[in-house]
């Protein structure tokens, strides 16, 4: 009930907010600050692009290939020497309460691994494989093109879905060191929305009800008080240039860090999405002063020993504001689907040069809270 109110009530100012102010419909959540050590945070992610760009992986620390929960393990150090710069997990089926992630981590371990990464000072970015509110399949469900109507002010499952905005709201306020201090994250929710594979997808909903559930789940987490996250809005490789990728963009007061996912299967398509993205998100990051990142990228199984130095390095360098590039998970359930080198694998001598090339940064390089 609590939650419903609050939800109300943050919609409402919103709704006042636009009406008072036509011009400035973007600016729909007022009163809303981020701890000091999240400014900072952002602040060091623009500086640390003149330095270099930052490594990351997804679900780094908490298992890799032959491995599961060892602690201080990573497939990355167990190669080069030193943990990624960022490391990324996922809240998927938070929303259902129970004490594991989609991926069958529990949400405890990513509390304790997310308070490493930051005391490394390193930092976080948490995506959201959410469930499907409607049908109760997965994220991957798109079998309805109704839900996100549905969970919108006044649809059906709106009251329900703004509890599972709530325990996402909980769950960010309790990543705390110690001493008390928020432990800032970047949060990567409805990603990869201009392909239609997730229930946010594209032809899932229209341009408006996809800015709409940004507005409210952005609103929602400031109103209970989430002052530790930066967002991140990450298209898939889809649009050929900025205005398609402002399409469905929520607007400046909304979103941090923009960015997009895109994998290589074709070399010569990969390399023509890289270069057209990366040209795309580094124009827009100097026009809406946001910071450009690469949120997701990789060769499955990195078939290629040379990727790293070969494709990928050369790529990014021509893109010298971008700061960091996350690679996705090497899992343990799945062997064949990795995407970082761990000893032995065919690309880990080429990591460790690219490892070694001082335009990349790994979590000894950087201090993103001081
Ligand atoms: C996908 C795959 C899935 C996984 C999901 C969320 O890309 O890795 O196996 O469940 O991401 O991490």
């Amino acid at each position: 009930m609590m939650k419903k109110l609050t939800m109300a009530a943050a919609l409402l100012t919103a709704g006042l907010l636009v009406a008072c102010n036509p011009g400035k419909q973007e600016q729909q959540s007022e009163n809303w600050t981020r701890t000091p050590e999240t400014e900072k945070l952002l602040a060091n992610m623009k500086k640390t692009a003149a330095q270099g760009i930052m490594f990351g992986h997804h679900d780094d620390t908490v298992y890799g290939i032959g491995w599961e929960g060892d602690e201080g393990r990573s497939d990355v150090k167990s190669v080069c020497g030193d943990y990624p710069a960022v490391v990324s997990f996922d809240l998927g089926e938070l929303e259902l309460g129970g004490p594991k992630n989609l991926d069958k981590v529990a949400f405890d371990t990513l509390r304790k691994e997310i308070l490493k990464q930051y005391q490394r000072g390193g930092m976080v970015s948490l995506s959201w494989h959410v469930r499907n509110p409607k049908t109760g399949g997965d994220a991957w469900d798109v079998t309805d093109s109704t839900v996100v109507r549905s969970i919108l002010p006044g649809g059906e499952n709106h009251d329900k879905f703004a509890g599972w905005l709530g325990s996402v709201a909980d769950f960010l306020n309790s990543l705390q060191t110690p001493e008390g201090v928020k432990v800032p994250v970047l949060f990567r929710p409805w990603h990869e929305h201009t392909g239609s594979w997730f229930w946010w997808g594209e032809k899932l909903c229209t341009p408006d009800e996809y800015k709409t559930l940004w507005h409210m789940t952005v609103d929602s987490l400031r109103t209970h008080g989430v002052d530790n996250a930066l967002y991140a809005y990450s298209t898939g490789g889809e649009p050929q240039d900025t205005t398609q990728y402002l399409v469905r963009y929520p607007g400046d007061d909304y979103i941090d860090v923009i960015g997009f996912d895109t994998y290589q299967f074709d070399k010569d398509a990969f390399l023509e999405t890289l270069n057209r993205m990366l040209g795309i998100i580094t124009t827009l990051g100097q026009t809406h002063d946001k910071v450009p990142a690469l949120t997701e990228v990789g060769y499955e199984g990195v078939p290629d020993a040379q990727w790293w130095t070969g494709t990928l390095l050369p790529t990014l360098e021509k893109y010298p504001s971008l700061s960091y590039v996350l690679a996705w998970r090497n899992a343990r359930e799945k062997v064949t689907h990795f995407y970082a080198p761990y000893p032995g694998q065919a690309s880990a001598a080429d990591f460790v040069e690219f490892y070694k090339n001082p335009k990349t940064l790994f979590a000894a390089d950087v201090k993103l809270y001081e």
